[in-house]
């Protein structure tokens, strides 16, 4: 295969799939200067990967293949016993990847997050397709806040923690989302991961890579509604204070599950506040 050392793996698939999209080449180095590459590397990756798939020489698997599961992240087991916490899993489905664990916060730490949240929230955002700028849109009624990784004690205790269940270093994931729905807010369907065919993915791929699990950390018990749903597996977690919901959706081959499609449905009494942590597939920032 000819080489193209040194372009990450979804670069490498978001380059197949415009490729076969008969994307315009120029547009695309275009594209790829926008996130920070040298356009002379952009074009040489380019007509590389376009010469494999012309002898039919790339081992990478097309996006467009159906998605292959791997082995979890998370430890097998009833009960998961962490350095400072022992999680109690509620239940686990395979395909899609998802894992609903009791217990892995305590109360206080709920509160704490909550009360250190409370006075910086803004609207939430989405990253916009095409442009991939952050913006306001109705689907999306939640507002939130964001801690850097290692921001204080809390943080840092809860990266760890998470990084034990999940099995992931700590720096390859974003710092830890707050988010905050009044009655009626929520977050309709949408995936986590970054489609590769969008142009705005672009530059969020080019800062750690693909988005690969989430975990949700519900921080309080709703009244009603406020569920997390996945709509085409027909699932939906009622938030519970210190319960956490993983799933995964990216494999070592930088293919994303759609199975993964999921919401918050809208908050019908009470309020709902999740934390959120996003894993990279390589170090994020820092
Ligand atoms: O609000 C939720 O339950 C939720 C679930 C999954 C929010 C998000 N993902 C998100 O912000 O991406
Ligand atoms: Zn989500």
């Amino acid at each position: 295969m000819t080489t193209v050392d040194g372009v990450q793996p979804a670069w490498h698939d978001w380059i197949v799939t415009n490729l076969r999209r008969g994307c315009n080449r120029q547009s695309m180095i275009e594209s790829m200067v926008q996130a920070q590459f040298d356009a002379a590397f952009a074009s040489t990756c380019i007509e590389c990967i376009a010469k494999d798939m012309k002898n039919g020489a790339s081992s990478r698997l097309s996006p467009s293949e159906p998605y292959r599961y791997e082995a979890g992240r998370i430890a097998s087991g009833n009960i998961i016993a962490l350095s400072d916490f022992t999680v109690k899993v509620a239940f686990r489905l395979n395909r899609p990847d998802v894992v609903l664990l009791e217990g892995f916060m305590s109360n206080a730490e709920c509160d704490e997050l909550v009360a250190l949240s409370r006075q910086k929230l803004l609207p939430s955002t989405i990253v916009d397709p095409q442009s991939g700028d952050t913006k306001i849109i109705a689907a999306r009624s939640s507002e939130g806040t964001y801690f850097q990784r290692g921001e204080n004690e809390l943080v840092r205790r809860l990266e760890r923690r998470m990084s034990e269940l999940m099995n992931w270093p700590v720096e390859r994931g974003e710092g830890i989302q707050i988010l905050y729905y009044r009655v009626g807010a929520e977050y309709r369907p949408h995936f986590d991961y970054f489609p590769v065919q969008d142009p705005g993915s672009a530059p969020h791929l080019a800062k750690g890579g693909q988005r690969v699990a989430t975990l949700v950390m519900y921080l309080n018990d709703v009244a009603d509604g406020g569920g997390t749903f996945f709509p085409n597996i027909g699932l939906n977690v009622t938030p519970l204070c210190g319960s956490a919901l993983y799933f995964a959706y990216a494999n070592s081959m930088s293919q994303v599950d759609p199975a993964t499609l999921h919401g918050g449905s809208p908050v019908l009494a009470g309020e709902k506040w999740i934390a959120t942590k996003w894993l990279r597939q390589n170090q994020y920032g820092g």
